[in-house]
């Protein structure tokens, strides 16, 4: 039987690996800090008690899934990934040319065998799921992105403070009594995902760039972004604006398309008011995508599409969850 480690166990990523942990017949040791050791988390029907983090448990694991900060992950990550297979869910290592960065359905065909793998920023993620499909059919030119990103991204405490904050609302008074972000999030959007880049956009913004050419094996890629933080608890929305170099023949074959591809589902009635949303997508596996349209600036040559996924299932545990199983093959 397969032994696994969720390290930084009691956060929302790590907690929501657990969750998809259950369903397998892995081993599983639940890792944290210290501080969590010796506490027991109980995630659905299973108890599991906490350990204190430790390099010599990890190596008994053959496979340690990190959900902890980027600079815990570069103390730990090379050196853990000589015994295990580490997946890193943090932004240390995707950078790297040599580590691969995984979004399983769309480049797991060049998976090598590497020990250590990076785990992609969610709105990276769930872009990707519909982004591959299409670059594959149509040939991605040039692609414009605007997220409108939950509360869950910013930690489980962001998502407490969302709903204590949108619970206690009486007015606009009080906009920077905030802990989680640089205002208060609750009947509010903040155009400010990450820290400012000397370039003016945010490194949430650039990680996407970064990200969405390196899986799509296309360094050369236009892309641009806009990160915004919207009052939904746990679900990300998307907007996408496709340039392509071949001509799109029909909106049903883009249709088609999409529903053929895995952890893809189409949702696009809009006049019945069926279009993708955080409250339809949350604790969904697939990314739900609709609003399908041709670009008003490229006509036949572009698309502008909406979607929605969930930023802990899609955009990062169950992304995880399939590059281990990519690992265990
Ligand atoms: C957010 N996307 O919504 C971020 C969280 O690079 O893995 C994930 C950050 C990352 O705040």
């Amino acid at each position: 039987m397969k032994k696994v480690a969720v390290v930084g166990c009691t956060g929302a990523v790590g907690m929501t690996m657990l969750q998809l942990l259950e369903s397998t017949d892995y081993n599983v040791v639940c890792m944290a800090s210290e501080r969590s050791a010796g506490r027991r988390l109980k995630v659905r029907n299973t108890e599991h008690l906490i350990e204190a983090f430790t390099v010599e448990s990890c190596a008994l694991c053959d496979i340690v899934f990190l959900c902890v900060s980027g600079d815990f992950a570069l103390e730990y990550g090379e050196h853990l990934a000589k015994n295990s297979y580490v997946i890193d869910n943090s932004s240390a290592f995707r950078y790297h040319k040599e580590i691969p960065l995984l979004v399983p359905p769309i480049n797991g065909q060049h998976y090598k065998g590497e020990k250590l793998i990076a785990n992609p920023n969610c709105s990276s993620a769930i872009a990707l799921m519909v982004l591959g499909p299409l670059h594959n059919a149509f040939g991605l030119d040039s692609v414009i992105i605007s997220t409108y990103q939950a509360a869950s991204g910013a930690g489980q405490p962001a998502m407490l403070e969302l709903r204590e904050k949108a619970r206690d609302f009486s007015d606009y008074g009080d906009q920077n009594d905030s802990e989680s972000f640089t205002h208060n999030l609750a009947f509010n959007v903040i155009p400010h995902v990450d820290s400012f880049e000397d370039n003016g956009y945010t490194r949430e913004e650039m990680k996407v760039v970064w990200e969405l050419r390196k899986v799509l094996g296309d360094p050369g890629l236009a892309i641009s972004t806009t990160a915004v933080r919207v009052p939904s608890l746990r679900s990300h929305a998307e907007s996408l604006s496709l340039h392509f170099k071949q001509h799109i023949q029909s909106l049903d074959q883009v249709r088609d398309l999409l529903h053929a591809a895995p952890g893809v589902e189409v949702v696009d009635d809009p006049k019945k008011g069926a279009y993708q949303m955080p409250m339809t997508s949350t604790y969904k596996h697939a990314v739900e995508v609709g609003r399908i349209r041709y670009n008003l600036i490229y006509g036949e040559h572009g698309l502008d599409l909406f979607i929605s996924g969930d930023q802990l299932l899609r955009g990062a545990a169950l992304n995880a969850f399939e590059i281990m199983q990519l690992v265990s093959d």
